[in-house]
């Protein structure tokens, strides 16, 4: 088959840019022409490209990423992974092997993980079906899908507002939330006994994903992230949706802001102290905004 590969071209401290392949190969997304602007200041830049998968079929991304950056890399779908099984390659500019291959990095059967970039050029992003890991389309999933790519331009500069994000009432804002894909990307820590805060402002109805990342893939490192209203009230939580003991989540959301809680795994909740994770993580949050901005925006102040 002749295939037109999507080129997404995250140039850091740039604008990220999307050039359009002479023939589109799908309609859902894959390789329209489109220049994205996001918000700064941020730890990265991020693009949300759609596909969709049948069998036969596989896709395969373009990322220009620079040496010392880091891929952070995480496939959606509507069922969260119940059943819906593709999986994720990465390749190394020239290879032919794939550095990442993540079938089930969570949540559920969807993959997601991170690649250290150790040398800049043009790398691959693949995504197919379970059981295809040569990238060849022999698979029998059928299934449309979010592919969200974040670079982090200096993996290990951490700028979380630090104390101001231990109140949710002060924490920084993430997303202007204007456009239809909006992604932010967040470089913290967690010390001890630590929280952090961030906040999404709730112009409009919109699907909220959120990934918690570690250069590690989470083999030993624990987290716990919560969506809280701007009250303070739980929408929802998860401890290890994955990869490992890292934590991932998305909630639809009608107005309001939302807050973003990461905490620590705490294995005694019940005693005096706190929990006693020490890591540097990397907070990937992807909002998709819902209909259109005139007819559906919510009330100032809600
Ligand atoms: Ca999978
Ligand atoms: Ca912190
Ligand atoms: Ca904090
Ligand atoms: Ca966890």
């Amino acid at each position: 088959m002749n295939r037109t590969i999507p080129h997404v071209v995250l140039a850091i401290g740039l604008a990220v840019t999307v050039t359009a392949p002479a023939s589109p190969t799908h309609a859902f997304g894959e390789g329209h022409a489109k220049r994205i602007d996001l918000p700064a200041p941020s730890a990265g830049y991020g693009v949300v490209r759609g596909g969709r998968l049948e069998p036969g079929d596989f896709d395969r991304f373009r990322v220009y990423a620079h040496a010392g950056s880091l891929l952070a890399l995480a496939v959606h779908t509507h069922d969260r992974g119940e059943f819906d099984d593709p999986i994720l390659g990465v390749r190394p500019p020239g290879a032919s092997d794939f550095e990442l291959l993540s079938d089930d990095g969570g949540p559920g059967f969807l993959p997601r993980g991170t690649v250290a970039i150790d040398r800049r050029g043009v790398w691959e992003i693949a995504v197919s079906g379970f059981g295809d890991e040569e990238f060849v389309g022999e698979h029998e999933e059928r299934l449309r899908y979010r592919l969200s790519i974040a670079a982090i331009k200096r993996p290990e500069v951490v700028h979380e507002a630090e104390p101001r994000n231990d109140d949710p009432e002060r924490a920084p804002w993430l997303l202007g939330g204007l456009r239809r894909w909006s992604v932010a990307v967040v470089t913290g820590s967690l010390e001890p006994g630590d929280i952090d805060h961030f906040r999404i402002p709730g112009y409009h109805p919109r699907d909220v994903e959120v990934s918690l990342f570690d250069a590690r893939g989470g083999e030993f490192n624990d987290s716990v992230v919560r969506l809280l209203d701007a009250n303070g009230e739980a929408l929802a939580d998860n401890d290890d949706g994955g990869p490992l003991f890292l934590s991932n989540l998305g909630l639809r959301r009608r107005c309001g802001s939302t807050v973003v809680a990461i905490d620590g795994y705490d294995a005694n909740p019940e005693d005096d102290i706190l929990h006693r994770e020490d890591f540097v993580y990397h907070l990937v949050v992807t909002v998709r905004r819902q209909g259109k901005w005139s007819s559906l925006g919510c009330a100032k102040g809600s």
